[in-house]
């Protein structure tokens, strides 16, 4: 993990904007040769993987959304652990981490004449049963998710992350009867390079784009380590080559099944590599 990841820590001002709005934008962390070589590995994945789901349904002009694209381009391997991004995500969730779920989104504008399947979008919380299993109000955090921006979603027509903001710590949004969207839901505007952080309790959509450029976002998702992977994390191929605490975040438990839930040092690499240039008072228990 490079050392330059420490002048990117989370800022207080980033944590209060996290904390109480549930998502926080963090700008200008991909470079445009990065972009290039990431976009064109994008198009690669949506190339391979398009035909398979069209054979399963999904139309021309639907976004294609591609779990565990991580093992399929070095490039994609690169951002998680981004010397930009990386300490913000250690700074919220504390060193106890693993990447439990990748995801690309491809949203090609909507074909011309295209019918609106309903007026309202697709608000909900990420990661399913995690919020119906476990009792308590409000949820708890567990994981969060960066999105890699690769294509410019600054106008409000293409596509956009949409969020409700602050509503992390609502179990339940309440939405108008007439079907419209809730009235406090805003586009969220993020250039080619962004960053955009959120928290998997805030309620969030997809949305539609009804411009004519194609909109392109890679998610990393984070998370305790003893929360079971949301996909496959077909990442044994750069186990070998890769640095511990990258072991760490591609699931690497040495110590097994029990290492997941009490970890020593040897299953937590990311906590000695910052207590060594921190010190161990600096770490979260
Ligand atoms: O396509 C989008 O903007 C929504 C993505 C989403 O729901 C997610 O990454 O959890
Ligand atoms: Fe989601």
């Amino acid at each position: 993990m490079d050392d330059s990841s420490l002048e990117h820590r989370l800022s207080a001002k980033e944590r209060s904007q996290f904390e109480n709005e549930g998502f926080l934008i963090v700008r200008n962390v991909l470079g445009r040769e990065q972009l290039e070589v990431l976009e064109k590995a994008a198009n690669k994945v949506e190339r391979e993987w398009r035909p398979h789901y069209a054979e399963r349904g999904l139309q021309e002009g639907q976004a294609l959304n591609h779990l565990d694209f991580i093992g399929q381009d070095e490039s994609f391997l690169e951002l998680i652990d981004h010397p930009k991004t990386f300490m913000k995500v250690v700074d919220i969730l504390g060193w106890h981490i693993q990447l439990y779920h990748s995801h690309i989104i491809v949203t090609p504008p909507r074909p011309k004449g295209y019918q609106l399947s309903g007026k309202r979008l697709g608000w909900h919380q990420d990661s399913g049963r995690l919020n119906i299993d476990i009792e308590s109000n409000p949820r708890p955090r567990i994981s969060l998710k960066v999105g890699f921006f690769l294509t410019d979603t600054t106008p409000t027509d293409r596509g956009n992350f949409h969020v409700i903001p602050g509503s992390h710590l609502s179990n339940k949004v309440e939405f108008p009867e007439d079907g419209a969207d809730h009235p406090d839901a805003i586009p969220v505007q993020a250039a080619p390079g962004d960053a955009v952080f959120f928290d998997r309790r805030l309620w969030h959509a997809a949305g539609r784009n009804v411009s004519d450029v194609t909109r392109k976002v890679l998610f990393y998702g984070y998370s305790y380590r003893w929360l079971k992977p949301r996909d496959n994390m077909t990442v044994d191929h750069y186990m070998a080559s890769a640095d511990p605490v990258r072991q760490q975040l591609l699931g690497a438990s040495p110590n097994g099944g029990f290492g997941f839930t009490s970890p020593v040092d040897e299953d937590v690499p990311l906590k000695s590599w910052l207590s060594e240039r921190l010190g161990e008072e600096a770490l979260a228990p």
